[in-house]
């Protein structure tokens, strides 16, 4: 097992300490990285002590110390998933080659490309999320909120490591543009629409937690393919901190679900809004909204950039070596319902140009059961509604949906209709401002918001009332 330095300014599992040219190009990104939260992270809390989970090795017990922490004295460090022995590629045209340990030349543009556009994800989110802390509902979810924003914090370190030390000055000059893109500057934005996209509220911030974290589960996972070693092996540890964020989302819409059943219950025929909490309509657009500017996240559906990145062995499928069987994508197709001239019909497509969509189906599938664990709560109140994913069509700014108009069940509308209907299920003005109503801090430990039930149980085996946020 590699050693793990915890003594370095950057805590390590890489030896760092043993490449001194290294050590100090990472050493002189530092105080970036540090402006950078200064300015765009959780600011307001700088001085306050969060109950924080610490990675400090990539083992069972070591990779989660929990312990009252200063969010900008959190120790980012870089750890890579313990190397597997002659581990070979397992897909693509390299399939059964060693696994690369250096960038391959002629792919380094595209390793590049991917690279930079996963790393630009993770400051982006901490940006949009940067105000929620004042909003919290409760101290339980204000410690949840700064434990994701810490980790997407490692997530950028975990990239820019791999930037520095095998990109060279082109490296070094993409890590310090992830640092001046900004979430939802028109001037200089961050790379995919989702990450400019405002997160207001805290049912913002749970679906976004639900839907585009899950983006990220699904493209670590077809990245820890990789033939590209370092980059496999950074992003299987990623994917150990990941679940947490969609636990965070999971949970979070579920309790919201919880609250807003207990009082339909209570009050039959009555607006949960009477009550102060959300209505299952206002709920469902958030859910729209979320989840289909998430699904835009895999790209187009015919691509020859997701060609490219399989066959040159650089991102393989969710799954790839445990799901699949045959592993080069040649010779097979995909059956498409592909949308031009306002028609659809159906086109074999070689598989390899279809696996945006082919990794888009399993997270439509774990958001689909995500929705059912909620309407299971619905359920368990005896309350008849249910909450839905829309189609795959709806409200799609990529790919051969864009630009025309569907209903959440995936029916072609004119625009009128689009028009007529839209604020029926995407969060109108009216909406925004009234979620916004809500928000309102919860401080007092153990006690929730009126718009969220709580949890069933604290973190790391704490009590509810646990002072989570100290200071
Ligand atoms: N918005 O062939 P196309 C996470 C661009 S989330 C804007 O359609 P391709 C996290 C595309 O870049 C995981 N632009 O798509 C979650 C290309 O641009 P250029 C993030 C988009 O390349 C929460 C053009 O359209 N990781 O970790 O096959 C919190 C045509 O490309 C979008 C990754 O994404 C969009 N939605 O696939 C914190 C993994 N979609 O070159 C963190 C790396 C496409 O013409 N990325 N475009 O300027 C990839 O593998 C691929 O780049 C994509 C796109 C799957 C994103
Ligand atoms: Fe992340
Ligand atoms: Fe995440």
């Amino acid at each position: 097992m590699t050693s793990i330095d915890y003594e370095s300014k950057i805590p390590n599992n890489v030896e760092l300490s043993s490449d001194k040219r290294l050590q100090r190009a990472l050493e002189h990104w530092l105080p970036k990285y540090l402006d950078w939260w200064h300015a765009m992270g959780p600011t307001d809390f700088e001085t306050k002590d969060v109950y924080l989970r610490t990675a400090v090795g990539v083992d069972a017990e070591g990779w989660a110390q929990f312990g009252h922490v200063k969010m900008p004295d959190y120790r980012w460090g870089i750890f890579l998933a313990e190397p597997e022995k002659g581990r070979k590629i397992g897909f693509g045209d390299h399939l059964g080659e060693d696994a690369w340990q250096q960038v391959p030349g002629e792919y380094r543009n595209w390793l590049r490309r991917i690279i930079v556009t996963q790393a630009d994800t993770e400051p982006a989110s901490v940006e949009q999320q940067r105000l929620l802390g004042h909003t919290a509902p409760s101290m339980y979810d204000l410690r949840n909120l700064f434990q994701v924003n810490v980790e997407e914090g490692r997530h950028l370190w975990a990239m820019v490591y791999i930037l520095h030390t095998y990109f060279g000055k082109d490296g070094r000059e993409e890590a310090e543009e992830l640092l001046e893109r900004r979430s939802g500057n028109p001037d200089h934005p961050r790379i995919l629409g989702t990450f400019n996209e405002p997160c207001e509220s805290w049912l913002d911030y749970f679906c976004f937690t639900m839907f585009t974290d899950r983006d990220g589960k699904f493209q670590l996972l077809s990245l820890a393919e990789s033939g590209f070693d370092p980059l496999a092996r950074t992003c299987r540890f990623m994917l150990t901190e990941e679940a947490h964020h969609m636990f965070v989302g999971q949970t979070g819409v579920g309790r919201v679900v919880q609250r807003t059943a207990e009082l339909m219950k209570a009050h039959p025929g009555r607006s949960p809004r009477e009550f102060g909490a959300l209505d299952l309509p206002t709920l469902q657009k958030y859910i729209n909204f979320w989840s289909s500017s998430s699904t835009d996240l895999y790209g187009a559906e015919i691509s020859s950039n997701s060609a490219n990145f399989f066959g040159s062995s650089l991102k393989g499928r969710a799954w790839e070596m445990k799901k699949h069987t045959e592993h080069t994508a040649l010779d097979q197709v995909k059956e498409l319902d592909v949308f031009e001239n306002g028609r659809f019909r159906k086109e074999q497509v070689p598989l390899r140009n279809a696996l945006n969509e082919v990794l888009r189906e399993e997270f439509i599938e774990d958001n689909q059961k995500g929705i059912e664990y909620w309407n299971r709560i619905l359920a368990e109140q005896g309350i008849a509604e249910r909450l839905r994913l829309p189609h795959r069509r709806f409200n799609r700014q990529i790919g051969m949906y864009a630009g025309h108009r569907f209903d959440p069940d995936g029916n072609l509308l004119t625009e009128e209709q689009w028009q007529a209907k839209r604020d029926e299920w995407l969060p109108s003005l009216e909406d925004r401002s009234y979620v916004k109503s809500l928000m309102k801090p919860v401080t007092e430990p153990g006690k929730m918001a009126g718009w969220i039930a709580p949890p069933p149980k604290g973190i790391n085996g704490q009590p509810l009332d646990y002072e989570y946020v100290k200071g």
